[in-house]
């Protein structure tokens, strides 16, 4: 009961939460979906792993079904034209990538970047959670841990041959994330969600994802924060 004693209430019903709540509560059903078809379309590219991909993708159509859950709880329509836009750019990157058989680049996209990203928000989302909404995003933010492990195990694994892939993925992607982050910036502070904090638990998560993949210190820092000064 901590985090209620620092916490201002939160009037999970007034308009002006409901409103904010119809674009970040789509960004994150979006965002599920999308990752639902990135793990359909890894299971093509990485035969081997076919059946475990085929379980994570089924996992994230689960996220998304508790997501509009926590919608319908608030009496809130998603508005899943605006997190289609927001998406855009990722998705474009992933479905170019898919085409030309870049699977590294693909891991990076959907198990580093996006489900870092996921963690960062559900970590952050769930203290100023309503009492709902709480409860689903501990169950997912769970698997979102094990969705990330999945690439850092394979590109561990495959790393000298990664590298430089993943070098140009990052400098391709890690900037859209920033730009995402500022785009959604006021309506998440309208749900008590800070960006520094999501910046903070971002940078934090995927570092620790570089770091296990193999990445020095110095590749971290400087992989890590690409592009954060021009977003
Ligand atoms: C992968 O399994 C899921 C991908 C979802 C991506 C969500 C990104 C959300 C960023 C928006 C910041 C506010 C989040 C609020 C959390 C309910
Ligand atoms: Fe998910
Ligand atoms: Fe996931």
């Amino acid at each position: 009961m901590q985090q209620l004693v620092d916490q201002p209430e939160i009037d999970f019903k007034s308009e002006t939460y409901k409103d904010a709540y119809s674009r970040i509560n789509a960004i994150v059903i979006e965002g599920e979906q999308e990752a639902h078809a990135n793990y359909l379309k890894l299971a093509e590219l990485l035969s081997e792993h076919q059946d475990d991909l085929i379980r994570l993708s089924k996992m994230e159509s689960r996220h998304k079904k508790g997501f509009e859950a926590c919608g319908r709880n608030l009496q809130v329509t998603p508005d899943m034209q605006f997190a289609q836009e927001f998406f855009a750019q990722l998705h474009q990157n992933f479905q170019t990538a898919a085409a030309e058989g870049k699977v590294v680049t693909c891991l990076l996209i959907q198990s580093l970047i996006i489900e870092c990203f996921a963690i960062a928000a559900y970590n952050i989302y769930i203290p100023v959670a309503d009492e709902f909404a709480r409860k689903i995003t501990e169950g997912v933010v769970k698997d979102e841990y094990s969705h990330l492990n999945f690439g850092e195990v394979w590109l561990k694994e495959h790393f000298e041959e990664s590298k430089a892939e993943l070098e140009e993925a990052n400098r391709q992607n890690l900037p859209i994330v920033w730009k995402m982050l500022n785009s959604v910036e006021d309506d998440a502070r309208t749900l008590a969600m800070e960006k520094e904090a999501l910046v903070e638990d971002f940078m934090i998560q995927y570092g620790e994802a570089l770091s296990n993949i193999g990445f020095s210190t110095r590749d971290i820092m400087r992989l890590s924060a690409y592009g954060i000064k021009a977003a």
